[in-house]
């Protein structure tokens, strides 16, 4: 079963049109793109968006930030909510197609495949937005820009601070590492960068690697697997805030202090997350902003235009210690 809402009532729309094309007032309706135009009569940009699910901090507020984005840009916004499932994202775009839309704009839950899908709405001449994550495809054709962050860098920042913090060790640092979804760009772009960094020294090790699924229940679960497997555990590297908060409560309950006994350090700098570095449960945070929704709204629409758009852009993301998070908080959006 598809969930899919229309943020403007678009069965409205359609008893409109029939009436204007009765009395022969009915608008032009169809866009230059192979889509609807919105409303009869309108020339609303209709936005069909398949976003990944509600897994963490980060992607609610991605969700609120594209929504209240597409309302203030007058696009008409068709949003999917894929719980995490790729066959889910793959049924929306396949409807959005069905539905002439205008632009279709998805945030892939994983990196592979997608050029089937991808080719379905090429042919149907509508154009495609990767949001947030990437896709894997070697056809760059297939759509028209991404926007979101660089993975690697996170990593790489987490890695280099962590080098930094314990450049005085004498002997083997272990570290464990709660990966992002298996498959997703996120998860494999965050451990490359943070392998590359930390590869200068060879003290550090990571002694346990594996998927919390950006949850905090999977982060909880996975890190008290960590905690019976490995009596050492010096540092813990999460993908994300919320498989960080999650093995707090792992750390907390095998007796261990958090961000003392074992350093942390996790990558969103979701609110949440901001206030357990503030309180010296978390160590270091990499930003990776969720804001994206303004930025993609004027993509799409120079999409829509046929107006060319560069090929990646980036957001701009900075880190956090304590006394950052501190400062950062109180006027933190997210
Ligand atoms: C990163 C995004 C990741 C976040 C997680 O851009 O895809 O997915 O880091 C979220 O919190 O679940």
């Amino acid at each position: 079963m598809l969930r899919t809402g229309t943020y403007t009532r678009r069965g409205f729309g359609a008893i409109l049109a029939a009436g204007l094309l009765a009395s022969g007032l009915a608008g032009c309706g169809n866009s230059d793109t192979g889509g609807s135009g919105g409303e009869a009569g309108s020339d609303k940009i209709v936005l069909g968006f398949s976003q990944v699910g509600a897994e963490s901090g980060w992607r609610t507020a991605n969700t609120t930030s594209v929504k209240e984005a597409a309302t203030e840009a007058g696009i008409e916004l068709k949003f999917d909510d894929a719980q995490q499932k790729q066959e889910n994202q793959i049924k929306a775009i396949r409807n959005f197609i069905q539905q002439k839309v205008d632009v279709i704009a998805f945030s892939p839950v994983v990196e592979s495949g997608w050029d089937t899908v991808l080719k379905e709405a090429k042919d149907a001449d509508i154009p495609v937005i990767l949001t947030d994550r990437a896709v894997d495809s070697a056809d760059k054709t297939l759509y028209k820009t991404f926007i979101g962050s660089d993975f690697v860098k996170e990593g790489r920042l987490s890695g280099e601070w962590l080098v930094e913090e314990k450049k005085a060790a004498t002997g083997p640092v272990n570290i464990v590492e709660l990966q992002g979804t298996t498959g997703s760009a996120p998860a494999n772009d965050r451990k490359k960068g943070f392998a590359e960094a930390i590869a200068t020294n060879p003290n550090l090790k990571v002694v346990a690697s594996q998927s919390g699924d950006f949850t905090r229940a999977g982060g909880k679960q996975v890190m008290e697997q960590f905690l019976k497997a490995n009596p050492k555990i010096d540092v813990l590297f999460a993908h994300n805030d919320d498989m960080g908060l999650g093995a707090l409560e792992a750390i907390t309950a095998a007796g261990k202090v958090p961000g003392k006994d074992i350093t942390i350090i996790t990558i969103d700098a979701v609110k949440d997350g901001m206030q357990a570095l503030a309180d010296g449960k978390f160590n270091f945070i990499a930003e990776c902003s969720p804001l994206l929704g303004p930025q993609l709204m004027d993509l799409v629409k120079k999409v829509h235009a046929g107006e060319s758009v560069p090929e990646r852009v980036e957001t701009e993301e900075t880190t956090f210690t304590p006394e950052q998070a501190k400062a950062a908080l109180p006027t933190r959006k997210y």
